[in-house]
């Protein structure tokens, strides 16, 4: 794919983040992709008990959930963020970056080509590649992961695009002993970005806007950098990083927080599970 025109690729704000999709869990979960936070899942009965009360505390702070159905032979496919990204009328579908995780778009694309009718579709093309989980919004603003999933090719597609439409891309290189750019960052509000110590650094990100801010977490508290937030002033976090809760309590935001402890033990975090569209 040369030419994207009139697409913009990002995760969406806030105040867009009125439906979602979401993924059940593969009976084949146990052999998911494990490189990084996790070394596997073992209980898939915990990981769909922790996913469904996911996906009830998306439907109960005023998201419509759809459920799509898992892919036996897609260890990952509950992963679902890395798959498509819908904004502003239009629908990307990268080419994800680990080839086993390729098939499991093709539902994704049919289920947003039906509901999201006169939206734009624009699909990606090897050798350009890139997981939805390396991109993050912060207002107009764009940063993308340069990661083992996405390439120099991809970015340079996003890029052009987003300059085309006179919007910033701000690339930040992955540290090897990270899977992607969410995996390590979020926005909990449309004006902070959460990034850990040992990982990024503020410098990385580039001077932020007038009224944006970067609040650093240390380095432990990695995973709990990977945030939802949703209108109302509401932030979801996974359980156990207690200077993630603190911080984001402080910014008086009412933390909603889930046990992600399989769903962590193939890598993913909160915002991996889900596509707002
Ligand atoms: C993978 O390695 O692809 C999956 N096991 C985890 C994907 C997590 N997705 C994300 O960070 N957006």
């Amino acid at each position: 794919m040369n030419h994207w025109p009139d697409l913009l690729m990002a995760t969406v704000r806030l105040d867009q983040k009125s439906r979602a999709i979401v993924r059940s869990i593969s009976d084949s979960f146990i052999h998911a992709l494990a490189n990084y936070f996790g070394s596997g899942p073992t209980d898939i009965e915990l990981a769909r008990k922790q996913h469904q009360a996911y996906s009830d505390a998306l439907s109960q702070n005023g998201v419509a959930v759809t459920t799509l159905d898992a892919d036996q032979n897609h260890p990952d496919c509950v992963f679902v963020e890395d798959q498509a990204v819908v904004i502003d009328g239009h629908v990307l579908l990268p080419v994800p970056g680990h080839e086993s995780r390729r098939g499991e778009q093709p539902p994704i694309a049919d289920f947003l080509a039906e509901h999201l009718k006169g939206y734009q579709i624009c699909k990606m093309e090897p050798p350009a590649m890139m997981d939805g989980g390396d991109i993050l919004r912060l207002g107009n603003l764009f940063f993308v992961g340069r990661s083992t999933r996405t390439n120099d090719a991809g970015i340079s597609e996003l890029r052009d695009l987003l300059t085309h439409l006179g919007h910033e891309l701000r690339v930040l290189d992955i540290p090897s002993h990270a899977l992607h750019l969410t995996s390590v960052a979020s926005t909990p509000t449309d004006n902070i970005i959460l990034a850990p110590e040992g990982y990024l650094t503020p410098e990385s990100f580039g001077e932020m806007p007038e009224g944006c801010e970067i609040i650093m977490m240390p380095e432990e508290e990695v995973y709990g950098c990977n945030t939802i937030g949703l209108p109302g002033n509401k932030v979801i976090i996974p359980q156990g990083y207690p200077t993630v809760q603190k911080t984001l309590e402080e910014k008086g935001l009412d933390c909603i927080i889930l046990d992600m402890s399989q769903i962590r033990e193939a890598d993913g975090s909160l915002t991996c599970c889900s596509i707002f569209y």
